[in-house]
């Protein structure tokens, strides 16, 4: 039973019609494979757009009323999804029109992204944990444990499920950001992203220059392009230390991160960011569960903003993911 650690299970979320569903299912899942028996509290985190009714509806088809009494929504100030006023917002619409690569997406994404890196950890604090999931993580198995009392009992600050390697597009520059911030740790940030090069016949070179010039205001005259891609947990689901996230060296590194206009002109991910950070600073005291879980990118075929159709699944239904499963 959860009685001694105060942990919450917190879920950001929008009140749309899909969305609504998307809820719907994880909160399901969530009870049936391990809030059932754990009983956390859950904190279902909105803009202000679910009113009561709206909130009747989800409590009403969680059972009984040991577990409904779980469930309490929490309307976010406005501040922390808004654009900070130092972001150009002609660049910032130029950048996300030229929808560089389909999981480009928009200014809420972003916004998203940085609620999640910098901005959470206002709502975290009658806890000393937090899981987060997504509306649309689904925990697809029973999790026989208690992974708040495990983390805690090994002195963890961060598990995960998923590892996975994100766009290094998306991500343009994370790595010089992170080498200038931490100067003596070039071989560990050697180990979090992986390299590649594209070449100037590829199909993207064009678009990235366009990209490019939209971002610094001057031509890129490179022949390719050299891009990291970091490797991340897929944070839809992890569990914190939400005590890490208070120390000052910390929100520092967060703000001067989230205050870089690369965060928002590209698109970098709270997961990535979150994994470096991590991994830089308190390297072995991340953990890893592996129960077979999923978002909807790994369920169902998606429709970028250009409305072309993108399938990312696995090819089977053995894997949850077309990522690493097993190894740390
Ligand atoms: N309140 C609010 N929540 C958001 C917004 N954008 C995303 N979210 C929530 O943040 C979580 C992650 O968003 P997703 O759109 O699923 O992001 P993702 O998992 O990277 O993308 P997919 O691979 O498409 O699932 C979900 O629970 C969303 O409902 C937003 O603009 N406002
Ligand atoms: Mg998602």
């Amino acid at each position: 039973m959860s009685s001694q650690i105060k942990a919450s299970i917190m879920i950001l979320t929008q009140n749309t019609i899909e969305r609504k569903v998307y809820l719907k299912t994880t909160l399901y899942f969530l009870f049936r494979n391990f809030n059932n028996k754990y009983k956390y509290p859950i904190t279902i985190l909105h803009e202000g757009d679910y009113k009561e009714r709206d909130i009747k509806e989800i409590i009403s088809g969680i059972r009984g009323d040991e577990c409904k009494s779980l469930i309490n929504f929490k309307e976010l100030n406005k501040e922390d999804f808004e654009l900070p006023s130092h972001i150009n917002k002609e660049i910032l619409e130029k950048s996300i029109n030229t929808q560089i690569v389909p999981y480009w997406r928009n200014k809420k994404y972003r916004l998203m992204c940085n609620f999640w890196f910098k901005n959470f950890i206002k709502y975290c604090d009658n806890y000393d944990y937090i899981m987060r999931l997504d509306d649309d993580s689904i925990i697809e198995e029973p999790i026989n444990t208690d992974v708040f009392k495990l983390l805690k009992e090994n002195e963890h600050v961060y598990m995960s499920n998923i590892v996975h390697v994100d766009c290094g597009l998306c991500n343009y520059n994370m790595k010089e950001l992170f080498s200038n911030l931490f100067p003596d740790k070039k071989e560990e940030l050697d180990k979090l992203f992986v390299s590649a090069n594209i070449n100037n016949d590829h199909n993207i070179y064009n678009k990235f220059k366009e990209l490019y010039k939209i971002i610094n205001n001057t031509d890129y005259n490179d022949d390719n392009i050299n891009i990291n891609m970091p490797i991340m947990y897929y944070n839809n689901f992890f569990v914190t230390d939400v005590n890490f996230w208070k120390r000052n060296d910390v929100k520092n590194y967060v703000s001067i991160i989230s205050n870089n206009p690369n965060f928002y002109y590209y698109r970098y991910g709270d997961a990535p960011l979150q994994t470096i950070l991590l991994s830089l600073l308190e390297p072995n005291k991340i953990t890893r569960t592996v129960f077979k879980y999923s978002k909807k990118l790994q369920r169902e075929a998606f429709i970028d903003l250009n409305n072309n159709i993108h399938s990312f699944m696995p090819n089977n239904y053995d894997n949850s993911s077309c990522v690493i499963v097993n190894k740390k």
